[in-house]
């Protein structure tokens, strides 16, 4: 490996912040020697559990979140917190909100906090979150937050490399539970109905319970709801338990690790085929795709042999 990478890592083991800080910018970037860096560290990972919190915007991601790392920080319990930042413009604002929010953690180096704005990124929004988690548990972090807003599939990829998931609710979203992602619904391993102090909750509580009456989880759990008011910290000893509990039973039946090997399967085909896409157009000069895709469009050949030429290429390279 790059000397220069073993140095990183070791920084970042003993617990220096700005090595953290260096290792992640390297993974989010895509820089010189990323994926060197993360085979390196990926030996160290396995010890953080990892927490997906996602809802639509401005149902309180960043303050429970903010709660919840207090939390663990009054239990000695070191904490990351990746905030997948949403581009949605209304939203804008919440990045300075958060800084704010977060300023009390800001001498605390247990707490590490990293904003990301990645969509569109090289590697692919999911994956460079998985990324990112895996640098912040190789540095020792016993918890890993991550705040997405609930909008697609970016999403449910993200939280599927959680150990929890939290989805989050509020009270009066017009057609409430039924206006959120039937996708988000399904991966919540605990309700959250925050702004619990807005009249409403009961009904979004009596819309979950009647959606949940209908489908029962391969696993057996039964998510539970907790009512919180995050502002005022309101319900995160609740939430806390809930996640206690969940991990608990995770152990008890033996379904993290089985949790583990499907979401690495989903991963794998993910990077095999991001792998086998760069290589393809390694072969292929920066104009190739487009002379193709005339030569399609006119019949001048078929795109299945096409295809299959390219393959052909990968595999022998
Ligand atoms: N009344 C009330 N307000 C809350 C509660 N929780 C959070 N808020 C407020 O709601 C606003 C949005 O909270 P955030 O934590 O920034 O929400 P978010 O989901 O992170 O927002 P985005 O990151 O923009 O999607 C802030 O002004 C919070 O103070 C609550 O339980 N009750
Ligand atoms: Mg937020």
């Amino acid at each position: 490996m790059h000397p220069g990478s073993q140095s990183l890592i070791s920084r970042l083991r003993s617990g220096d912040a700005r090595a953290l800080a260096r290792a992640i910018s390297a993974v989010e970037n895509r820089s010189a020697g990323w994926a060197e860096l993360l085979k390196g560290l990926f030996p160290h990972t396995g010890h953080a559990r990892i927490l997906g919190l996602t809802g639509s915007p401005g149902s309180g991601k960043s303050t429970l979140v903010d709660q919840l790392a207090k939390h663990y920080r009054q239990d000695k319990q070191t904490v990351g917190i990746i905030a997948v930042d949403p581009t949605s413009p209304y939203t804008g604002g919440a990045i300075l909100g958060d800084r704010i929010r977060m300023q009390d953690h800001f001498s605390d180096p247990g707490i590490y906090i990293r904003s990301m704005a990645t969509r569109g990124s090289l590697g692919g929004l999911a994956r460079t979150t998985a990324d990112v988690a895996t640098v912040l548990d190789a540095s020792g972090r016993d918890r890993i937050l991550i705040e997405t807003v609930g909008v697609g599939q970016d999403e449910v990829d993200i939280v599927r490399l959680a150990d929890v998931t939290i989805v989050i609710l509020v009270p009066g979203m017009g057609d409430d539970v039924q206006t959120i992602k039937a996708g988000i619904m399904e991966i919540a391993d605990i309700f959250v109905i925050n702004k619990s102090d807005h009249e409403g909750a009961e009904r979004v509580e009596r819309e979950v319970r009647a959606m949940q009456s209908l489908d029962m989880r391969k696993d057996g759990w039964s998510p539970p709801i907790v009512k919180t008011v995050a502002s005022q910290g309101v319900g995160t000893e609740e939430l806390a338990a809930a996640i206690a509990d969940y991990e608990t039973y995770l152990k008890e039946e033996n379904l993290a690790f089985r949790k583990n090997v499907e979401n690495w399967q989903e991963r794998l085909v993910e990077m095999l085929r991001d792998a086998m896409l760069e290589k393809a157009r390694a072969q292929m000069d920066g104009h190739a795709l487009e002379r193709y895709a005339a030569e399609i469009a006119e019949h001048k050949r078929d795109p299945y042999s096409l295809v299959e030429e390219i393959v052909r290429g990968v595999q022998h390279d």
